[in-house]
């Protein structure tokens, strides 16, 4: 393992794409690797990308590239891309978003299939952004399709977490409502080229609280409800909202230089160590959802449950009851499965 530690941190790429590989498989070696750099995580800032399919993401991290590569900056993008599957350079729908930038020794893209990433994020996606931070990168942005729990899954591992929304996804306010505003520090109305684009930004300016306007021009506020997963006495930043075209690039610039003063402020030994705990909070708090969701349905599928889901519709039990058998099984299963995993590795 230090072999390749020590090629990753030189540079050499065909290690750092074996590394990647290796960190999505099972086994000691693979335990030993994601140990390590669960450890050593934190160097760097993640930023994260979420939103509808199609909204723009890849198009904007394209942009945010050139801006970044311009500024001296080398940079890990991991991209979960919702249709294709996973390959080490394929036809992937981010990476042809993105295909400028995959020639150059600065920028490292790596595509995850979303069957790799239960509900939008994965253990992988946790695992490549680490081996790219010790790879050397500046940044790591990573892409998720914003559907669901995982929109709370990248807030929780992301240092900045942006969300973007766009015109013609039916009901503006349903997208308000689903809770995405919620987890977002960067709020990005794309496509403002496209009728609609204004109503929309109408909609999120007046969802975030309380709204002032900055003589930049773009709107400054404050998130109703945060569900951000934010440190003890961190004061909760006001969420901002921009508009741009990602296409074109119009206003790109404006966001990147917010992104990179947000970073700017938090560039301390602290704040390295805040984020490796950040990191390793959401991912306990994604894998024991998943996991104890994964035992309950087995326990669910078990013979055994039909004479539970009996004994409740004759009204014999409490659902309490049947919950508390149910969770028995599933922890059992939990604590079983964890005997048998190998001792973590020093
Ligand atoms: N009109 C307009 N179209 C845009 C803009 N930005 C992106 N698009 C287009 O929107 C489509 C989807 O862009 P992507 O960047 O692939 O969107 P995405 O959110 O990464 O999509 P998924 O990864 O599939 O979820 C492409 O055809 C882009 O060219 C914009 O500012 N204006
Ligand atoms: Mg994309």
């Amino acid at each position: 393992m230090d072999a390749l530690v020590d090629k990753i941190r030189q540079g050499d790429r065909r290690s750092l794409a074996r590394a990647m590989t290796l960190v999505d498989r099972a086994g000691r070696d693979a335990q030993r690797l994601k140990d390590w750099l669960r450890r050593s995580s934190g160097q760097v800032p993640w930023w994260g990308f979420t939103g509808p399919p199609g909204v723009g993401k890849s198009t904007l991290i394209d942009a945010l590239l050139s801006g970044l590569r311009q500024r001296g900056q080398r940079i890990g993008v991991v991209a979960v891309d919702p249709t294709s599957p996973m390959s080490d350079g394929a036809l992937l729908g981010d990476r042809v978003r993105m295909m400028r930038h995959a020639v150059d020794p600065g920028v490292f893209i790596r595509s995850l299939a979303t069957h790799h990433c239960e509900g939008g994020l994965s253990d992988a996606t946790l695992h490549c952004a680490r081996l790219l931070e010790l790879a050397g990168y500046d940044r790591v942005l990573i892409e998720t399709v914003g559907v669901g729990q995982n929109e709370a899954d990248i807030a929780s591992v992301a240092d900045t977490c942006v969300v973007l929304l766009g015109p013609g996804y039916g009901d503006d306010i349903q997208l308000i409502k689903a809770g995405l505003l919620e987890i977002a520090d960067i709020v990005v109305v794309n496509k403002c080229d496209l009728p609609g684009a204004k109503r929309l930004l109408k909609g999120v300016c007046q969802a975030l609280e309380p709204p002032t306007f900055t003589p930049s021009g773009h709107h400054r506020g404050r998130a109703v409800a945060l569900g951000r997963n934010q440190l003890p006495d961190t004061p909760t930043p006001a969420t901002e909202l921009f508009g741009i075209e990602a296409k074109s690039g119009k206003g790109v610039d404006r966001l990147l230089n917010k992104l990179l003063e947000i970073d700017h402020a938090a560039r301390g030994p602290e704040q390295r160590q805040g984020r490796r705990h950040r990191r390793i909070l959401g991912e306990i708090r994604r894998s024991a959802r998943l996991r104890c969701e994964q035992a309950l349905e087995r326990e669910l599928a078990a013979p055994s449950a039909q004479e539970l889901v009996a004994e409740l519709e004759r009204g014999d039990v409490s659902l309490e009851a049947v919950v508390a058998r149910l969770g028995a099984g599933a922890l059992a299963e939990l604590q079983k499965n964890a005997a048998e995993t190998p001792k973590q590795s020093r």
